[in-house]
C-alpha cells in the first residue's frame, strides 16, 4: 500500500516572542519532519535549535503515556499507572471533600506558559477554576511588572511593531539577549545594520548579544534608573529635548527633568559604573541618530525595582522622541476575551510567592489542592527549599498535568499525561510580533494522553460543575475568540486561518502608541447593547518623578547581607538548545560540559582560592548548591552568573532557584514579580565546606 503523507500547519507553542509558524509533515500518522513555514514572514522558514528537533521530544521514551499514582514518598518518583476514569474520579473525589470543608479556595491552580496557546493555555482552566471558586493565581512570574512598568507611562503599554526595527539608525537593545531570546527579530536587527544602524545592548552582562552589538554599554545591576536619570539629564543639559512636544505629549516633564537634574550626571555615572563620557556618548547617539529605537523585553523585570526600570525605558523614549518597543502580548489580549467573564473575585495569590503560600500556616483556608499544569515550579520558583518543602506536605493533594517526570510531577499524587502541540488544536498569540496562527493538530495523541482542555472538562463533568462553557469543544472555543469582533480581528476567520496557517492582526503599518492615543475597541456585546464607543482615548503620556532605589537584596541595599554575602548573583537564560525548563532534563539538550556552572570574575576567584574547573559551594540564607567554576573575564567584579532552565534531577539535587530572591518586587505584593536577580551569595571552594562539615576546620 502506498504511505499517506500530508502537512499540516500550526505554530510553535514555547513561552518565546518569537511564536514560529510551522509545518508538521505526517506519514501514515506518524510525524516526520518539522519545519519552519516559509510563507510567515517573521518565521521566515527557521525554527530553531531547541525546536528543530522537537519531534524527538514528542516521540521520546521517557513521555509519559498513562495516568499515573503515587506509591512511593513525594519527591521519590515512585507510580502506578490507572486509568483515566479512575484518575478523574479520585481527583474529583479530593477536591469535592476539600471544598466542603475548607470553600473553593483551598484549591490553587499553579501554571504557566508551558504551552501560550490561548484554548491550551487558559481558557477551560480558567473557566473551570472560576467555577470553582478556586483561589486565583496572579501570573506575576514573567512580563507583569514590565507591563505595569510601561503602563505607567503610557496607560496601556502597546509598543511598536518589532519588524519596524529593521528601518530604525540607532537600535538599544536594553536589558534584552535578542539572539537568545529572540533570535527571529535579529535579521531585521541585521538589515537596519547593512543601512547604516548602530547596536547598542545595554546589559551588566557580555550576553551574545552583547557580544555581537556595536557598543555594549555594562552598567553595574539593577542601576538602570540612574542611568536613564543621567542621560535625561544630558538630553535636557545639551538642549536636545524638545520641549513642547514633550509637554503636549505627556504630563510630569518637570518633576522628571528636577529628578534627573538632581542626580546630575556625576552621580548616575558613580552609580551605574559607567564613564560620564559613556553616558553623555549614548544621550548623543539617541538624539541625533534617528530613528532611535529603544527594545526592551522582560528581563530587567526579575528585580526588586523592575517595576522602576521599565518605566524609566518607556519614559525616556517619550523625553528623546525615539521609538518604543517591547512585548506585543497586549495587542492580543485587545483584541481576543473569552466570551465567558470570569466569576469573583476570589482570594488571590502571586505565583512567585508559591513556598510562602504553600508553607504558611496561617493561610486561611488554607491550600490543600495544587492543579498544576504547564509549569515545572519545583525548578523555575524562587526559594525552591521552601517550595519543595510545600510540596512535600503530606495534607497537600497535588495533581501534576505534564508531558514528562518533571521535578515538579515526582511531588505528586497524581500525574496526568498530557499532549504536545503537534497532538492538539489551539490558537496562537505571539508576544514579539503581529502574527495570529491557528495550530492544528498533525498526529492523533500518543498512548492515552489528552489534551488540557479536555481534563478540564471531564473534571468539569465529574464534579457536576454548573457554569457556561465548560463542555466548549477546542474549535469552538478558538472560534469564538476570533469572533470578538475587534477591529484588529477584521478579515480574520477561522477558514482563513485554517487555509493559511497564519494571519497579521490588522493594527494599521506605522500605528504607534506613542503618537496615536487612540485604541479601537470592539463592539458591544451583544450587539445593541452598551454605548456604541468605537474607540478609547490611552490620555496623555505620564512621565513624573522617578528615583533610583538600590534593592534591598544588593551590594548597595543591606549592608550586613552584603558583607554576609558579597557577590551578587544573575541567573539566566543562556543556553541555544534550553527554553525555560522544558529541555533542562534532556541529555541532547545540554551544554558541553554538560553542567549548570557558575561563572566567576578572575578577581572573585582568585581572592576565594578559585581556579577553573574547581568544584565550589554557592550559598546564602535561602539555601546552597555545589557546582564547577568557571573564570570569566567578561564579568564585572562582584557578580558571578549561572544558567537557568536545570532540572534538580541533573543538577546535583537542586537548581538555581534555590538560591534565588522570592521577596516580590515593587510596592504593590500584588504586581510585582519575584527579584530573582537580586540576589547576593557567597562562593567557597567545595573542598572547605566538606572540612567545615567535617568539624576540619572553623
Ligand atoms: N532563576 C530564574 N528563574 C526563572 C527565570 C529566570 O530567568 N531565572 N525566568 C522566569 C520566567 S521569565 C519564566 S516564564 C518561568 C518559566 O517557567 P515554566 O513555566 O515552568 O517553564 P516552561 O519550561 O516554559 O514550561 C513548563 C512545563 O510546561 C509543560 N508543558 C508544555 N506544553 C504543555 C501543555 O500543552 N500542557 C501541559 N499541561 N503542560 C505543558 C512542559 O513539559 C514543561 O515542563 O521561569 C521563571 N523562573
Ligand atoms: N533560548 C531561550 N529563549 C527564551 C527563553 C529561554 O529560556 N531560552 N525564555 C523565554 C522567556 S520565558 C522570556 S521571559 C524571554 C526573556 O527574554 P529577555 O528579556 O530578552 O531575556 P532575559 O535573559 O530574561 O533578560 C535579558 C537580559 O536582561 C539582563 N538584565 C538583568 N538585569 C538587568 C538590569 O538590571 N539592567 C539591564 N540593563 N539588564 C539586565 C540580563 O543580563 C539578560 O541578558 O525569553 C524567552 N526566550
Ligand atoms: S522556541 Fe521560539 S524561536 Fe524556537 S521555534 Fe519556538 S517560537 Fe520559534
Ligand atoms: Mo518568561
Amino acid at each position: 500500500m502506498n504511505a499517506v503523507t500530508s502537512v499540516v500547519r500550526g505554530a510553535c507553542h514555547h513561552d518565546c516572542p518569537d511564536t514560529c509558524a510551522w509545518e508538521v509533515t505526517v506519514t501514515d500518522g506518524v510525524a516526520v519532519n518539522l519545519r519552519g513555514d516559509p510563507s510567515q514572514p517573521f518565521t521566515d522558514g527557521q525554527l530553531c535549535p531547541k525546536v528543530n528537533p522537537f519531534l524527538d521530544r514528542v516521540y521520546h521514551p521517557n513521555r509519559l503515556l498513562r495516568p499515573l499514582r503515587r506509591v512511593g514518598p513525594k519527591g521519590e518518583g515512585r507510580f502506578e499507572p490507572i486509568g483515566w476514569d479512575a484518575a478523574i474520579a479520585e481527583i474529583a473525589d479530593r477536591i469535592g471533600e476539600a471544598v466542603a470543608r475548607h470553600g473553593g479556595e483551598t484549591v490553587l491552580p499553579y501554571s504557566l506558559d508551558g504551552t501560550q496557546g490561548l484554548v491550551q493555555k487558559g481558557v477551560l482552566a480558567d473557566r473551570f477554576f472560576s467555577a470553582l471558586g478556586a483561589t486565583q493565581l496572579n501570573r506575576h512570574i514573567c512580563g507583569v511588572t514590565a507591563w505595569h512598568g510601561a503602563a505607567d507611562v503610557l496607560g496601556m503599554p502597546l509598543g511598536a511593531d518589532p519588524t519596524e526595527i529593521a528601518s530604525a539608525r540607532t537600535i538599544v537593545l536594553w536589558g534584552t539577549n535578542t539572539l537568545l531570546t529572540n533570535r527571529h527579530l535579529w535579521p531585521y536587527v541585521e538589515e537596519a545594520r547593512r543601512n547604516g544602524a548602530s547596536v547598542i545592548v545595554v546589559d551588566p552582562v557580555s550576553t551574545m548579544t552583547a557580544q555581537r552589538s556595536d557598543w555594549h554599554v555594562q552598567p553595574r545591576p539593577g542601576t538602570d534608573v540612574a542611568l536613564v536619570l543621567g542621560i535625561i539629564d544630558v538630553l535636557d543639559r545639551d538642549g536636545l529635548v524638545d520641549e513642547e512636544r514633550v509637554n503636549t505629549a505627556a504630563s510630569g516633564w518637570p518633576e522628571l527633568r528636577a529628578e534627573a537634574r538632581a542626580l546630575g550626571l556625576d552621580s548616575a555615572s558613580s552609580i551605574t559604573g559607567l564613564a560620564e563620557a559613556d553616558i553623555t556618548s549614548l544621550a548623543h547617539r539617541i538624539a541625533h541618530e534617528r530613528p532611535a529605537v529603544l527594545r526592551a523585553l522582560i528581563g530587567m523585570e526579575h528585580r526588586e525595582h523592575g517595576h522602576d526600570i521599565h518605566r524609566a525605558v518607556a519614559a525616556l523614549a517619550v523625553v528623546s522622541g525615539a521609538e518604543y518597543m517591547r512585548s506585543t502580548q497586549v495587542y492580543f489580549d485587545t483584541a481576543f476575551a473569552d466570551i465567558v467573564p470570569p466569576s469573583g473575585p476570589q482570594r488571590t495569590v502571586n505565583m512567585s510567592a508559591l513556598g510562602a503560600a504553600l508553607t504558611d500556616a496561617s493561610l486561611q483556608p488554607p491550600i490543600t489542592v495544587l492543579l498544576n499544569y504547564g509549569c515545572n515550579p519545583a525548578a523555575i520558583t524562587p526559594d525552591q527549599n521552601r517550595v519543595l518543602a510545600g510540596l512535600e506536605r503530606d495534607d497537600l493533594f497535588t495533581v501534576v498535568i505534564e508531558q514528562f517526570m518533571t521535578d515538579t510531577a515526582r511531588y505528586a499524587d497524581i500525574v496526568l499525561p498530557v499532549t504536545t502541540q503537534i497532538e492538539q488544536l489551539d490558537l496562537m498569540n505571539a508576544w514579539g510580533h503581529l502574527y495570529v496562527s491557528l495550530n492544528l493538530p498533525a498526529i492523533e495523541p500518543l498512548g492515552e494522553c489528552l489534551p488540557n482542555t479536555e481534563i478540564f472538562r471531564r473534571l468539569a463533568s465529574a464534579l457536576a460543575l454548573d457554569a457556561a462553557g465548560l463542555a466548549d469543544s477546542d474549535e469552538q472555543v478558538a472560534r469564538d475568540l476570533l469572533a470578538s469582533g475587534h477591529p484588529w480581528l477584521d478579515g480574520i476567520t477561522y477558514e482563513r486561518l485554517q487555509r493559511d496557517g497564519w494571519a497579521r492582526l490588522a493594527v494599521p503599518a506605522g500605528w504607534s502608541a506613542l503618537t496615536d492615543r487612540e485604541i479601537p475597541l470592539a463592539p458591544p456585546s451583544p450587539p445593541g447593547s452598551g454605548t456604541g464607543v468605537q474607540s478609547r482615548s490611552l490620555g496623555p503620556v505620564r512621565l513624573g518623578a522617578l528615583r533610583y532605589r538600590p534593592a534591598a537584596e544588593s551590594l548597595s541595599g543591606d549592608s550586613e547581607l552584603a558583607r554576609c554575602y558579597p557577590l551578587a548573583l544573575m541567573s539566566l537564560k543562556q543556553h541555544q538548545r534550553f527554553l525555560n525548563s522544558h529541555y533542562g532534563g534532556f541529555e541532547h539538550h545540554l551544554p558541553d560540559p554538560p553542567q549548570p556552572r557558575l561563572d566567576i570574575s578572575a578577581v572573585d576567584a582568585e581572592a576565594r582560592g578559585i581556579v577553573e574547573g574547581d568544584q565550589v559551594r554557592v550559598y546564602n540564607g535561602r539555601g546552597e548548591l555545589f557546582t564547577t567554576a568557571a573564570i570569566s573575564e567578561r564579568l564585572q567584579p562582584g557578580l558571578v552568573t549561572m544558567p537557568f532552565g536545570w532540572w534538580a534531577g541533573n543538577a546535583d539535587a537542586r537548581t538555581v532557584n534555590v538560591l534565588t530572591n522570592a521577596a516580590v518586587g515593587g510596592d504593590d505584593p500584588a504586581v510585582g514579580s519575584a527579584a530573582f536577580h537580586d540576589t547576593l551569595v557567597e562562593v567557597e571552594p567545595a573542598a572547605d565546606a566538606r572540612r567545615t562539615a567535617n568539624g576540619a576546620s572553623s
